[in-house]
């Protein structure tokens, strides 16, 4: 693999060379979607047929036919070989547990003054759920994205998935009926994103748009954001180790390509102190990877975007990471307690040689969508608070207004504002 030294002076711009931009800058896929998404919006479902019968070769007269019932959600599962039923459910139940924690409560206190403020939170009333049809459909996505919805309270749940000539994944059907995704349509692309922004017949409008999707669908949901809510746009996967020694060479390895083997833009990086420990964690890459399914999206992004990196220290690495807030940060050293405090800003931290990333993606309980291409310097990990909206709360009590009033008055003629003054004013009285 690529080696750099962070302390040469070229280090800056060899590991900027290795960035991919968040923005996917083609004018063409903006153009496309911009077209696709005035078309749903001017013809509705007439076009939201046309669009599934030219993308993914369905050909039906209404929507309703795409619909998936209840019924064949809930068989998909019962007719799951009984292993993957129970894995399934077991991260059900695991990422409910986590995301549970996450429920806050409303709170309001008193002002000294006779007046009552405070913050209410509510669920949004109905969230739409992008699943991506190929090879980047993953059924743990869907159980990531619908459980936090679920969990918040979210009344209606509509899942969107495309199903190019009509297949459609069992996994995915049955993670859905797990995740309690309350309805589901097989169509997908911009198209899909546009009638959940915007509403067709058979398609109720949502209030917001979560999940994972190709540049299409990403830039699709770029458009409608301001109509609907979006969760975020996510660039390619990646994942930072940072490493003493502890854990064998191949484990780091092994970590290394889980993360390389979604995309050839994926990237995977080591970070440590010791040009020995490099050295064997390279040779450990170089023994497994001709083992590897996936080998040639692995090699491609290693090459493109990997880089095992020498440090002066475990802190210095500690920087390096938090100048990059990478997506998945594995810290796998003996005592990942002392390095925690180094770190402050990843999507996702790993504690320790057993605390692989392959487990977050699946079943330890947080969630797997999480910020990537450095916005982990802003952004967190999609959880409950992403499906409910905080509403202020202010409750005067007749005393407790006058002084408020008073202040209010003020500041409105400040202002020039003076129906504000007078609506303030009135309130003053004994
Ligand atoms: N690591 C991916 C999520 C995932 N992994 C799904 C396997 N399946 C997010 O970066
Ligand atoms: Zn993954």
């Amino acid at each position: 693999m690529r080696r750099l030294n962070g302390d040469s002076a070229d280090f800056e711009s060899a590991l900027a060379a290795l960035e991919v931009p968040m923005d996917s800058d083609d004018g063409d896929v903006r153009s496309t979607v911009a077209d696709i998404i005035a078309d749903i919006e001017r013809r509705g479902e007439p076009a939201l047929l046309e669009y599934t019968r030219r993308f993914d070769q369905l050909d039906v007269d209404a929507i309703c036919e795409l619909e998936v019932s209840r019924e064949e959600l809930e068989r998909a599962l019962s007719e799951l070989p009984g292993e993957q039923r129970d894995a399934l459910s077991e991260a059900a139940k695991r990422i409910e547990t986590f995301h549970r924690k996450q429920l806050s409560d409303d709170w309001s206190y008193d002002d000294g003054l006779g007046n009552r403020l405070g913050q209410r939170l509510t669920p949004l009333r109905r969230v739409g759920v992008y699943v991506p049809g190929g090879k980047a459909s993953y059924p743990s996505s869907v159980l990531m994205n619908a459980i936090p919805a679920r969990v918040a309270g979210v009344s209606e749940i509509i899942m969107v998935a495309p199903t190019p000539g009509g297949y459609r994944n069992p996994l995915v059907l049955a993670a859905a009926a797990l995740a309690g995704v309350h309805r589901m349509f097989c169509v997908g692309g911009a198209q899909a994103v546009a009638a959940l922004a915007l509403g067709t017949t058979a398609i109720p409008r949502v209030d917001k748009i979560v999940g994972p999707g190709n540049r299409f669908v990403a830039e699709a949901k770029r458009q409608v954001f301001g109509r609907v809510g979006i969760d975020m746009i996510a660039g390619p996967s990646e994942i930072l180790i940072i490493a003493d020694g502890s854990a064998a060479p191949e484990w780091m390895a092994m970590d290394l390509f889980s993360q390389a083997e979604h995309d050839e833009s994926a990237q995977a990086l080591l970070l440590c102190p010791d040009a020995a420990y490099i050295e064997a964690v390279d040779a450990a890459v170089e023994r497994l990877l001709p083992q590897m399914e996936r080998s040639a999206i692995i090699r491609a992004s290693l090459d493109k975007r990997g880089a095992l990196i020498q440090t002066r220290d475990i802190a210095h690495a500690a920087a390096i990471s938090n100048a990059l807030a990478p997506e998945h940060l594995e810290l796998a050293v003996a005592d990942p307690e002392a390095l925690l405090p180094l770190i402050d800003a990843a999507g996702a931290i790993f504690m320790g040689i057993h605390s692989c990333e392959a487990l977050g993606d699946y079943c330890a309980g947080p969630n797997h969508v999480l910020p990537t291409s450095g916005s982990a310097r802003f952004f967190s990990p999609l959880g409950v608070y992403d499906f409910q909206k905080r509403s202020s709360i202010i409750h005067c009590s007749a005393q407790g207004a006058v002084p408020l009033a008073r202040v209010a008055q003020v500041l409105a003629e400040g202002e020039s504002l003076t129906a504000h003054a007078r609506s303030a004013a009135m309130r003053i009285v004994d």
